[in-house]
C-alpha cells in the first residue's frame, strides 16, 4: 500500500529540468510562488509576513522574523513535490493538492503603530476575501490582535494559544496594543468564542489580576508541566470542542534550548513533538481557519535554529490541516487523536 496522498505519480519537481536547490533563487516561504496582486490571491493558503516589533517591551528585533523564517523555510523546499512522513505514511503538501502563495509583507510604517497594525488587518482581510487560509508570520505578538480582528465578519472561532506568557495585559501606561496584550484584545471580540492558553509559565508579563480576568471568561490555562502530566490526549480533551479554531503560536512557548532566538525567553518550555502532536490532534478536532507564528527575533538566533523550528512548525501544521480536511471529506469525525502520540502520559 502506498502513501495516503501522492503527488504526480510520486514524481518530483526535478523532472522540470531545474534543480532549484534551497539556497538558490527567490527566497519566498518554502520557495512557493510569490503573489504581488492582493486582489487576486488564487490559492488555498496565503503566507503573509508582518515585520512589526513596535509592541515589544524588552528586546526588539522580531521585525526581521518573517525574512528569517522565509529563508529557513527553504531548507524544506527540496523539489520532492510534497514531504513524505514515514511515521504516518502520508505525503504532506503535494503541489497538486494544496496551492500555497507567499504574498509578501504588510506595510509597516516606522513609529506609527496604529496604521501599521491596520495594514496587517487589511492584509488578512484580503486573504480571507480571496478564500485562502491566512498564515501570518510575525513580528511581535501584537500582530495577533489585528489578524484575529480580520475574522470579525466570519463565524465564531475558538483561539488556541501557545506561549510562555499569558499575553492578557489590559493596559500599561495607556498602551493597549503592546505584545503583552493581544489575547486580551482578542477576548473582547464578539467572534472569539473562547481561548485556551497552552504552555503558560514563569512570572513575567501578566499579573494575578490578568490571570483572574482570563479565568473569569472561562479560558483554560495550562502550563507545560501540566500538559506533560495530561499527555496529548488529555490536553486535547481539555480544549473545548468547536467547529473552527484559530491558532496563535508564540515561538517562546518552546524551550529556549531549542528556540533561543526570541526577545523574552522563558525556560521550562515545550519541545518540538509536544507542540506538533497537539497541532495534529487539533486539526482533526475542527477546521483550522488560520494561524500566526510570532516573536522569532533573528538577532538572538545565532545558529538559526529558531527560524528553522518556526518554518518547520508552519509546514507541519499546514500539512496536518490539509490532511485533516481530506480525512473529514472522506469520513466526518471529531476529536480523533494522532496515532503516534509518543509524548503521552508520564513518560518524562
Ligand atoms: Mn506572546
Amino acid at each position: 500500500m502506498g502513501p495516503k496522498v501522492t503527488g504526480s505519480n510520486g514524481g518530483h519537481a526535478y523532472e522540470t529540468g531545474r534543480l532549484n536547490l534551497p539556497f538558490v533563487g527567490h527566497c519566498t516561504f518554502g520557495k512557493q510562488p510569490p503573489c504581488l496582486n492582493w486582489d487576486d490571491i488564487d490559492a488555498d493558503v496565503a503566507i503573509l509576513g508582518v515585520p512589526y516589533d513596535m509592541g515589544t517591551q524588552y528586546r526588539a528585533g522580531a521585525r526581521f522574523g518573517p525574512r528569517a523564517v522565509r529563508e529557513a523555510s527553504t531548507l524544506f523546499s527540496f523539489g520532492h513535490n510534497g514531504a513524505y512522513d514515514h511515521e504516518n505514511d502520508v505525503v504532506y503538501l503535494p503541489s497538486d493538492r494544496v496551492r500555497i502563495l507567499d504574498i509578501g509583507d504588510a506595510d509597516i510604517i516606522h513609529t506609527d503603530t496604529v496604521r501599521s497594525l491596520d495594514n496587517a488587518e487589511s492584509a488578512v482581510r484580503k486573504i480571507l476575501s480571496n478564500g485562502a487560509l491566512p498564515v501570518v508570520i510575525g513580528g511581535d505578538h501584537s500582530v495577533h490582535a489585528p489578524a484575529i480582528r480580520a475574522f470579525d465578519n466570519q463565524l465564531p472561532v475558538h483561539i488556541v494559544h501557545f506561549d510562555a506568557h499569558l499575553d492578557f495585559v489590559n493596559e500599561r501606561h495607556g498602551v493597549y496594543n503592546g505584545h503583552g496584550s493581544p489575547l486580551r484584545r482578542a477576548s473582547e471580540m464578539k467572534h472569539v468564542a473562547g481561548i485556551t492558553h497552552l504552555g503558560i509559565r514563569g512570572v513575567s508579563s501578566s499579573n494575578k489580576s490578568d490571570y483572574d480576568a482570563a479565568r473569569s471568561i472561562g479560558s483554560k490555562i495550562l502550563s507545560v508541566r501540566q500538559i506533560r502530566r495530561l499527555g496529548v490526549r488529555g490536553t486535547l480533551a481539555a480544549i473545548p470542542i468547536h467547529p473552527r479554531y484559530y491558532v496563535t503560536i508564540d515561538i517562546d512557548g518552546f524551550d529556549p534550548s531549542i528556540a533561543p532566538g526570541t526577545g523574552t525567553p522563558s525556560h521550562g518550555g515545550f519541545l518540538y513533538y509536544e507542540v506538533v502532536e497537539l497541532l495534529q490532534g487539533l486539526a482533526r478536532m475542527g477546521e483550522i481557519v488560520g494561524f500566526d507564528l510570532v516573536e522569532v527575533s533573528p538577532d538572538y538566533d545565532h545558529s538559526g535554529t529558531t527560524a528553522f523550528l518556526a518554518a518547520r512548525v508552519i509546514l507541519d501544521f499546514l500539512g496536518y490541516i490539509v490532511e485533516a480536511r481530506a480525512e473529514r471529506r472522506q469520513q466526518p469525525r471529531r476529536q480523533d487523536i494522532p496515532n503516534n502520540t509518543e509524548t503521552d502520559g508520564e513518560r518524562r
